[in-house]
């Protein structure tokens, strides 16, 4: 008999990042079937209900329910996002510990259910964790994918527009490196239409190059300044994580700067990683190698430096 193919997302983590990424992901109308588990069964039954009330308002069919870990077998993509989050003061790299732990349960029981799709990670710290999924699930590295820089990038590239007063679709600009406190900007890389950030100042003399480094410190501590006015972020991330599971879904080939394994890249090793990688239905098919300057490659080398010596303790 003919079985259609549709798309599969399973969502583990239906707290506000998750949530926010399925009703985005609906409203996008980009997949057919979306599963929600939660170690809190209460909570993922009563957002595929909340959810399902809106189905008739999206763009395209889609079933939503709440399921267990046997439903991961089909499943195309998972995207989890379970887990503790920031409290104020606190950063992405203190809730390694508690986070791994729960990690190491979700990936086993996920792929008891002989999963063999890609997996999406956005809880935090994320390179750490997308490190763990990938150890833990034995999956190829280029299945194995963090949400990275994307969600940096992203306020990078708002910021710049509303500085250059230019729609940030047309920013071209790329942060690397830990998503946290040792992230770095490409500006060597920055574009503003197809004109380099420095290049666009030099005809401007209203708009001043340090205010550059005032909007890269704004954007790096972004998630501190809205934890500690409204608890947590999740709108950016949730659209964040819609944008790759499209890249990832329609084989798009987009450039999105995710947590990548590197294996001799950008002059590092055995490390996940933000930086600018092509996605498609593959996972990721190629790790792009920006040229650095002196300067963001020294940055970069701290960045992983940082990583992989809080990874340590719980490897
Ligand atoms: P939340 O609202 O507390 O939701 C977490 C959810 O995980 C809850 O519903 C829990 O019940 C569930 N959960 C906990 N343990 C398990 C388990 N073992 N199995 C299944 N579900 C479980 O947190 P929120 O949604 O705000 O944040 C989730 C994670 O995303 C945190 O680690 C954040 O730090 C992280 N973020 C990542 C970002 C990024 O750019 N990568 C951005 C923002 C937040």
């Amino acid at each position: 008999m003919y079985k259609e193919k549709v798309n599969r997302v399973v969502l583990v983590g239906t707290g506000a990042v998750g949530c926010s990424f399925a009703y985005s992901m609906i409203n996008q109308g980009v997949a057919e079937e979306l599963v929600l588990i939660d170690v809190n069964e209460a909570k993922a039954e009563g957002e595929a209900m909340d959810l399902n009330h809106g189905v008739p308002f999206a763009p395209s069919p889609i079933k939503v329910w709440n399921g267990s870990y046997q439903d991961c077998e089909s499943a195309d993509l998972i995207v989890i996002t379970a887990g503790l989050a920031q409290k104020p003061g606190e950063t992405r790299l203190d809730l390694v510990e508690k986070n791994t732990k729960i990690f190491k349960d979700i990936i086993k029981n996920i792929m008891q259910s002989g999963f063999d799709g890609i997996f999406l990670v956005a809880t935090n710290p994320v390179d750490i964790l997308t490190y763990v999924t990938w150890k833990e699930s034995g999956l190829p590295k280029e299945r194995v994918i963090g949400s990275g820089t994307v969600l940096d990038s992203a306020r990078l590239r708002f910021s710049l527009g509303k500085y250059f007063d230019v729609d940030p679709r047309n920013v071209h600009a790329v942060i690397i490196g830990e998503h946290g406190d040792t992230e770095l900007p490409v500006w060597s890389h920055a574009t503003i239409g197809s004109e380099q950030v420095d290049t666009v100042l030099e005809g401007k003399n209203d708009l001043k190059k340090e205010c550059l480094e005032d909007i890269f410190v704004n954007v790096r501590d972004a998630a501190y300044h809205i934890i500690q006015r409204k608890g947590a972020t999740y709108y950016g991330i949730g659209m964040s994580l819609v944008r790759i599971t499209k890249a990832i879904l329609n084989n798009e080939n987009s450039i999105l700067s995710v947590s990548a394994y590197l294996n001799g890249e950008y002059g590092q090793n055995d490390v996940y990683i933000g930086v600018p990688a092509v996605i498609n239905r593959s996972g990721i098919r190629e790790i792009i190698e920006i040229k650095l300057n002196e300067k963001e490659q020294e940055q970069f080398n701290h960045s992983v430096d940082v990583l992989k010596e809080t990874m340590k303790p719980v490897l």
